[in-house]
């Protein structure tokens, strides 16, 4: 479906994590659909290189990169700290993204008509109410997250004191009676509640009923009660996901080889090991998933960030040279389609669930922070289509029972049935009269 609309959509991206990929697949679509709209993507330039050049839009010259300041100022001398340019971003923020928004309209000569943010940017509201526009924010992860943001006051006010609360339920919540409070993400009911992080997200959950739609990178069928609840919440939800399914990339590139070396494995035989684009386990984990994946013969594909860690696994490697092979980067969304994939070791970022859920590969899940553990809880619990490692950090032996459970039990066998039939369901979800192809085209009415 093609719309004559014209006008100028500036997109406000979050840079850190898998956030401002997915919402540049979401402006190609939408590029695609209305060509005659002008869309400026407001980023910093560090995560403008990454995605302009990682994913493959159709080009039709109406997508226009804008780079905004990082927040770092100049000279500093970082500390080491993760978060330390997460949080430097968000200082700078809004300033960064209104002189950005003055930018692109003094660029393009287009007056601005749409907001298109990451859901995180609040403030997102007051910018569009300004400009007498509307805001369309995009939540780039499960709806069960966003509904917790939703509800933190409820859940403040409902659950007991920090730390005093991991084991009770949020069975106040619509479809949330399986969630602990202990899988919330930090900030919401336990951890530091005033970080900037979690002011962030908590007024996220209060400005987001302003907001003209709010887009999910999900579908409809996923989890029906949550998705009704939020929508008896907010003026529209559209879920018009899974991405990866609705508009897969173009082409990928497979530098490492990666798939000419799953061609060479049995059906459902290997594991795939990949902890996104944050993370990497700390060195006695590695140690101990190495050891159970070595003890176990599983063969493995392991995409490894951390350059500077990989060494720690130096002799495994030498050991398992046949068993199995480490990457740098790996075109993950054709290796979970690959028939030779039995299960994906993952740190249960959304998108990799999506992925694990495409390719109808079960997971073995090792969450660490923000709406992951909630994340881990769904595929073990909710949707049965995976496991979470015992106590929460790789050993050796509960390595060895989560992979023993996936490949060799019962249980395996139901959880690789349960994620067929989420497979096809989110396969629905984006075909042609599906609930995300259809909602996608009643946006443009
Ligand atoms: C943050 O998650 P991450 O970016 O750490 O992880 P994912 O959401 O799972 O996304 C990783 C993406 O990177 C791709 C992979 C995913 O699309 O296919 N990738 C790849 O193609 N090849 C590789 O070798 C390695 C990765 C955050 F930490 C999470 O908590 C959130 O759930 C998530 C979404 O908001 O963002």
């Amino acid at each position: 479906m093609q719309v004559t609309k014209q006008g100028h959509v500036v997109v406000l991206a979050f840079p850190f994590g898998t956030h401002a990929a997915p919402l540049l697949t979401l402006v190609g679509r939408l590029s695609a659909a209305a060509p005659n709209l002008k869309f400026s993507f407001l980023n910093t330039a560090k995560s403008n290189e990454k995605v302009f050049s990682k994913i493959k839009i159709a080009e039709n010259g109406n997508i226009k990169a804008h780079n905004v300041y990082d927040g770092v100022p100049e000279g500093h001398v970082f500390s080491g700290h993760p978060l330390e340019s997460v949080e430097l971003f968000l200082k700078a923020m809004p300033e960064t993204f209104k002189n950005g928004v003055k930018e692109a309209v003094k660029e393009s000569g287009m007056k601005v008509t749409c907001l298109l943010s990451d859901a995180f940017f609040w403030f997102s509201g007051d910018m569009a109410a300004e400009m007498g526009v509307p805001w369309v924010a995009l939540w780039t992860a499960a709806p069960c997250s966003i509904s917790v943001h939703m509800y933190t006051d409820l859940i403040r006010s409902t659950l007991k004191g920090n730390g005093e609360n991991a084991g009770q339920t949020l069975k106040f919540i619509p479809g949330m009676s399986a969630i602990h409070a202990k899988d919330l993400p930090d900030g919401v009911c336990h951890g530091n509640l005033e970080a900037p992080f979690s002011c962030m997200l908590d007024n996220m959950g209060r400005m987001l009923p302003r907001a003209t739609a709010l887009a999910m990178n999900s579908f409809e069928e996923i989890d029906h009660t949550i998705i009704d609840d939020l929508k008896s919440k907010l003026k529209m939800v559209l879920n018009v996901g899974p991405f990866n399914l609705a508009s897969p990339p173009l082409s990928f590139s497979d530098e490492s080889g990666c798939i000419p070396w799953l061609d060479k494995h049995g059906a459902s035989s290997l594991a795939y090991l990949c902890f996104g684009s944050i993370l990497t386990p700390s060195p006695n984990e590695l140690m101990a998933l190495a050891e159970a994946l070595e003890a176990q013969k599983v063969p493995f594909l392991w995409s490894f960030r951390d350059s500077s860690k990989v060494q720690l696994l130096d002799k495994f490697l030498e050991r398992t040279s046949t068993l199995g092979k480490i990457v740098p980067w790996s075109p993950q969304l054709q290796v979970l389609e690959h028939a030779s994939v039995g299960v994906f070791i993952t740190h249960a970022g959304w998108n990799s669930i999506s992925e694990s859920i495409a390719g109808g590969v079960p997971m073995i899940c090792r969450p660490f922070f923000a709406d992951q553990p909630l994340n881990g809880r769904l595929v073990e619990d909710i949707w049965k289509i995976g496991v979470n490692v015992e106590g929460g950090v790789f050993t050796k032996c509960g390595t060895m029972r989560a992979l023993d459970l996936v490949f060799k039990a019962e249980q395996g066998k139901m959880m690789r049935e349960n994620i067929g039939i989420l497979k096809k369901k989110a396969k629905e979800a984006v075909a042609t009269d599906g609930s995300s192809t259809k909602i996608s085209k009643l946006c443009w009415r």
